[in-house]
């Protein structure tokens, strides 16, 4: 069995922040785990906007805390995200994830697996 504390993830080398500051990644699970997925808790900062595109993931987000919205790119639809609110990324959609007036605070699960230190490319993607 694998048991992970938060406080060991971070100051660490599974601790990730986004190059433009938009978001802090603590990665508790990771390919070489062996999970087959990988499980994040991501702090999205507030105030911030991200372009994602996940053309080579699949990628669950959970809400445990703050609020925020999705808008996927291709139709401007936008889906408001609170504690409670799981979206799936099934499609690769590419979308804009934005955080309101206070940090939000995400669970997010990648197949295939994060390997380390992966931030978003150009395109919004992640390489594999
Ligand atoms: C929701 C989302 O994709 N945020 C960007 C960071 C990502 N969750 C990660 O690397 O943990």
């Amino acid at each position: 069995m694998i048991i992970k504390k938060i406080d060991e993830i971070r100051n660490s080398e599974r601790e990730v922040f986004a190059e433009n500051g938009n978001w802090v990644s603590r990665r508790l699970l990771l390919k070489e785990d062996g999970m087959g997925f990988s499980f994040n808790e991501t702090i999205i900062f507030a105030n911030t906007e991200t372009h994602i595109w996940y053309k080579n993931h699949l990628e669950a987000v959970f809400c445990v805390d703050g609020a925020g919205e999705v808008e996927l790119v291709e139709t401007g639809e936008i889906i408001p995200i609170e504690p409670g609110t799981l979206y799936a990324l099934n499609k690769h959609d590419r979308h804009l994830l934005r955080a309101h007036d206070r940090d939000m605070r995400l669970l997010c699960v990648f197949n295939p697996p994060l390997v380390g230190r992966e931030v978003h490319q150009a395109d919004g993607s992640y390489s594999i």
